[in-house]
């Protein structure tokens, strides 16, 4: 069990644990583009800032001083307005825990599952190899080769967010009868690369839409803008947000996939019908197939229990009492229950859920796993929510978005 040692780190001039670190690309500045979270070396809730993930779509954007940041509301409004970050910190603001998690995490669980890819680790690999995404001399694009060198595990964090409801500034606006959806605009910029989607998909012979060089944009329906824990946040654990992470300004919509969090906002723009936006209708989709006529947008995330401890790395573990433990969450409110099995999914106990107050934010639970006897288990856990829906609630889907799936720890007990 070497993960629970103490490794010799330096904290301020005291030695102590070795603090974990994310799994990061950087562009050829050095700037990271790319991080994912090391989801079994942390305890407690919250995500810390430095080891949260980090996705962006398209290129990293310049960082604009707060005090040059505006934002333009406009569309179907009485009065379009234009905002300062001075002027949203006087309207009445709020502070929401909740999940971030990446419509892509865990997205070769899928492929598990279905017993036709090796089981993906919880541990990221230390290093990351891009070249599988480009394969060279004419050679298709290999999913195996990319699920054994890219991450597809640790795109999700927690954290605490604080700005103000979305529903105030749009008060403020007066959103006119016929508004049905509210579109973010992000100041980033770029031309989306469709080996993103050949790489969620398992193929390249899809047909994907060139929009151009597009800025980012995603067009909330009007319920869940006006829901008051949905947040234009200029705040995160305890401090102004990271460039990195959106500042001066991005949207925080609790339950649903991280691609709906909007940064860098610059933009927003109420309107009478659902926008065409690339990351809407081409990419964070939901369908059977590419040619599927009834694909969705991803929206709310499913239900989900991970057991991080112990995880599959640690086997083989001694005969004896073992804590089981890990993370539950769901993309339509509270956990109410987690079961666990060690008997792969035959009969199944209730764990120890912790209180919470924080209805977006996952829970801590654990169990207590008498393992006497020598043998190979299969440990499980899984989750359900407020509104009675028990894991898995997202089925195969062509992309392998909102992966939620049970997943069996496999452990050998000496
Ligand atoms: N403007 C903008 N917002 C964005 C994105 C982006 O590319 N541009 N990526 C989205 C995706 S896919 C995810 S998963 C989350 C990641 O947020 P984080 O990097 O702060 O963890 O941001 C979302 N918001
Ligand atoms: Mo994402």
């Amino acid at each position: 069990m070497p993960r629970r040692e103490i490794e010799g780190g330096w904290i301020r001039g005291w030695p102590d644990r070795k603090r974990p670190e994310s799994l990061e690309a950087n562009d050829a500045e050095g700037r990271t583009i790319f991080a994912t979270t090391p989801m079994t070396e942390l305890e407690g809730r919250i995500t810390p800032t430095d080891l949260y993930y980090i996705v962006a779509q398209l290129d990293m954007p310049e960082p604009i001083h707060p005090d040059d940041w505006e934002m333009e509301i406009c569309g179907e409004v009485e009065k379009p307005l234009t905002l300062t970050l001075e002027d949203l910190k006087k309207l009445p603001s709020q502070t929401v825990r909740a999940v971030t998690e990446c419509a892509g995490n865990d997205t070769m669980f899928f492929n598990y599952l279905h017993k036709d890819g090796k089981k993906p680790s919880l541990v990221s690999p230390k290093e990351m190899d891009f070249s599988a995404l480009k394969p060279k001399d004419g050679k298709k694009l290999s999913i195996e080769a990319i699920g054994n060198s890219l991450p597809t595990t640790g795109m999700s964090s927690a954290g605490e967010f604080s700005g103000v409801p979305l529903r105030e500034v749009l008060k403020l606006a007066g959103v006119k009868s016929n508004a049905v959806a509210v579109r973010f605009q992000g100041f980033d910029r770029g031309r989306p690369d469709p080996s993103l989607i050949y790489l969620s998909s398992g193929r390249d012979d899809i047909e994907v839409k060139d929009p151009g060089v597009i800025n980012y944009d995603k067009g909330l329906p009007m319920e869940k803008a006006l829901h008051p824990d949905t947040l234009l946040a200029w705040a995160m654990n305890g401090e102004h947000l990271h460039h990195i992470h959106g500042a001066p300004l991005r949207l925080v919509v609790p339950g649903w996939s991280g691609n709906w969090w909007v940064k860098w906002i610059e933009q927003i723009e109420v309107m009478d019908h659902m926008p065409d936006c690339y990351h809407q209708t081409e990419y964070f989709v939901l369908g059977d197939t590419p040619e599927d006529p009834n694909k969705v947008m991803c929206t709310a995330l499913g239900v989900k229990a991970v057991i991080l401890d112990p995880i599959d790395e640690d086997s083989p573990l001694p005969a004896g009492t073992h804590p089981v433990r890990g993370l539950a969450w769901s993309g339509e409110g509270a956990i109410v229950g987690v079961e666990v099995s060690v008997d792969g999914g035959t009969t199944w106990e209730d764990a120890h859920v912790e209180e919470s107050h924080d209805r977006w934010m996952w829970v801590r639970w654990n169990y207590v796993w008498d393992a006497v006897k020598p043998g190979v288990y299969q440990i499980m856990a899984r989750a359900t929510d407020e509104k009675g829906r028990q894991q898995p609630q997202t089925p195969w889907n062509y992309q392998r978005k909102h992966f939620d799936g049970i997943v069996p720890t496999d452990i050998v007990i000496e």
